[in-house]
C-alpha cells in the first residue's frame, strides 16, 4: 500500500498551517537562543493549566477506546499517555520552583482557556472514538514536532531549556505518538465520511489552538 495514511494526507494538505504550529516563533527562538526568559516563564505556567485540563479530555479519550474500539492494545496505549501526565504535573511543579513561577495563583490567558474549551467539547458522547483520539494525536505530536526540533541538529537551545524540550522532543515520546498515529490512521480508514470530514476539521483546529498556544507565550 504506497498510498499516504489518512493524518499522513492531512499534514501535506494543510502543510503551511502545520509548519506554523510546528516552527513558531517561540520554537525557532528556543532553538537559537534568544527566548527571552519572560516567555518560557509565561509559557511554563500556561502549559501547566493546560495539562491539568488535558487529563480530564484523556479521560474520556480513555473511556472512549474501552467502549468503542475493537483493538484491545488502544486502551494500553491510551493509558500509558494518562498515567505519564502524573510524571508530567511533578516536573511542572519542579520546573516552575526552579524558574520563580507561582502555579497556584496560574488564571489561563484567553488563548488557554478557549484551547480548553475546545478539550472539554469532546466529552460529549456525540464525539466519537475516532474523532477524539484524532485530535490527541495532533495534540501531542505538534509538541514532539516542535521541541524535538530544537533538540536536533545544529540548535543553540539554553541549557537550562533542554530538559523542556527533551520531555516532549525525546524518541520515545516520537514513537508514542507514531502509535497514536496508527490508531487514529487505522480508525479513520473505515469511518464514515461524516465522522473523517469532522476528524480533519478537528485535526484544523487543533493546529489552530498550539498556534494560539505560542503566540501566547511569545507577546507581552
Ligand atoms: C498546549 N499542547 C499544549 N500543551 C501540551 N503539553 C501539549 C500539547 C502536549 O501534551
Amino acid at each position: 500500500d504506497d498510498d499516504l495514511s489518512p493524518t499522513a494526507t492531512w499534514q501535506v494538505k494543510h502543510h503551511e498551517l502545520y509548519q506554523r504550529a510546528t516552527r513558531h516563533p517561540f520554537i525557532l527562538a528556543i532553538r537559537d537562543g534568544t527566548v527571552d526568559a519572560s516567555s518560557f516563564k509565561r509559557w511554563l505556567g500556561q502549559d501547566y493549566v493546560f495539562v491539568r485540563e488535558f487529563i480530564p479530555f484523556l479521560s474520556n479519550v480513555l473511556l472512549k477506546s474501552w467502549k468503542e474500539s475493537e483493538n484491545n492494545s488502544d486502551l494500553e496505549i491510551i493509558l500509558g499517555g494518562l498515567a505519564a501526565l502524573s510524571d508530567e504535573l511533578s516536573w511542572f511543579k519542579n520546573e516552575a520552583s526552579k524558574w520563580g513561577v507561582d502555579l497556584c495563583g496560574m488564571t489561563p490567558l484567553t488563548a488557554n482557556t478557549e484551547y480548553c474549551r475546545f478539550l472539554h467539547s469532546f466529552t460529549t458522547p456525540d464525539i466519537n472514538y475516532t474523532v477524539a483520539v484524532t485530535a490527541f494525536w495532533a495534540i501531542e505530536t505538534v509538541y514532539q514536532e516542535s521541541f524535538s526540533f530544537c533538540i536536533e541538529g545544529d540548535h543553540k537551545t539554553p541549557t537550562e531549556l533542554l530538559g523542556a524540550c527533551q520531555r516532549w522532543g525525546n524518541s520515545n515520546f516520537g514513537q508514542y505518538c507514531k502509535s497514536l498515529q496508527q490508531i487514529a490512521n487505522r480508525r479513520l480508514k473505515e469511518a464514515p465520511i461524516d465522522v473523517f470530514r469532522k476528524a480533519e476539521e478537528v485535526f484544523i483546529s487543533v493546529l489552530e489552538h498550539e498556534i494560539e498556544f505560542w503566540n501566547m507565550s511569545s507577546n507581552e
